[in-house]
């Protein structure tokens, strides 16, 4: 079991002043292995298609496979919730830590595959940027709107299609005038202020939504893979409307379960017997 690793001031002053972190060796090799068999299981559906209570939802055309809700495609997935690498992160970075609604949900959890030629396009910052992605910190709090982790599944260096992050950018007053449009499918590769983050297998990605970001095209054959999981506030909502299965919230351990429902239900035919 690993142990939990708690933020330091010197992470917080780089979250603050880049948007991003990357936690080294984050995944232990053993995970890393079980995701891989899992994502070797993936059945081969279109854009669109349901595998149980999990969907292939590509971003964009160019992004490749992405399974969206992928915390119901396996028991590793399920392991990714409260990882002691970076849970405690999280928690203080959109925890909405002393306050009366402090928790956690994660409102979006995707398995991705990028082949050559794929790539996702630049998108995000702080400029007219949402609530939902927002970074925060007031009164010696954080108060980020979402907090993404993206874990390498695979080695990702040069031409492998590296995620990219303009660092700072979360903070922006102004829009990017190269950055052009996520609409269009603008590659970010050349973007000026960008950067790629290389990753090992097992290291991961941590950034606050509102950070402008994307996927670099990746020109090496094979597959990169990562999971993205979005962390925010105890009171959001999943993006698409996915909900989780009661099957997978009765198995959780109570920590994993008020992750994903940190709010039950709350209807009259529910507490008849507390009455
Ligand atoms: O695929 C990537 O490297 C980036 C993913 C991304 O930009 C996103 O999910 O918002």
């Amino acid at each position: 079991m690993m142990e939990i690793r708690y933020p330091t001031e010197l992470d917080d002053f780089f979250f603050d002043l880049q948007g991003y972190l990357i936690l080294k060796e984050a995944a232990e090799p053993a995970l890393i292995d079980d995701l891989n068999r899992a994502f070797d299981q993936f059945p081969p559906i279109e854009p669109g298609a349901w595998w149980g209570n999990a969907q292939r939802r590509d971003y964009t055309v160019d992004t490749g496979y992405e399974l969206h809700n992928c915390v119901e495609a396996g028991e590793p997935f399920e392991r990714l919730i409260d990882h002691p690498s970076w849970i405690a992160y999280v928690r203080h970075f959109c925890g909405e830590e002393q306050s009366y609604v402090q928790g956690l949900f994660i409102d979006e959890c995707i398995a991705s595959i990028r082949k050559s030629g794929g790539h996702h396009p630049v998108h995000s910052g702080g400029y007219k940027g949402a609530m939902r992605g927002a970074f925060g910190y007031k009164h010696g709090v954080f108060r980020c709107g979402q907090v993404n982790i993206i874990l390498a599944l695979t080695d990702i260096g040069e031409g492998d299609g590296p995620t990219m992050v303009v660092p700072g950018s979360h903070k922006s007053n102004f829009p990017h005038p190269l950055a052009g449009d996520y609409g269009r499918g603008d590659r970010m590769d050349e973007l000026p202020g960008a950067i790629p983050v290389y990753l090992k297998a097992g290291d991961a990605l941590l950034f606050v939504d509102g950070l402008m970001h994307g996927g670099s095209s990746r020109t090496n054959p094979g597959e990169r893979r990562i999971v993205i999981y979005r962390y925010g506030p105890s009171w959001g909502a999943t993006r698409f409307g996915y909900e989780y299965s009661q099957t997978l919230l009765n198995r959780l351990t109570s920590e994993r379960r008020a992750i994903l429902q940190p709010i039950p239900p709350n209807r009259p035919d529910d507490s008849v017997e507390d009455v």
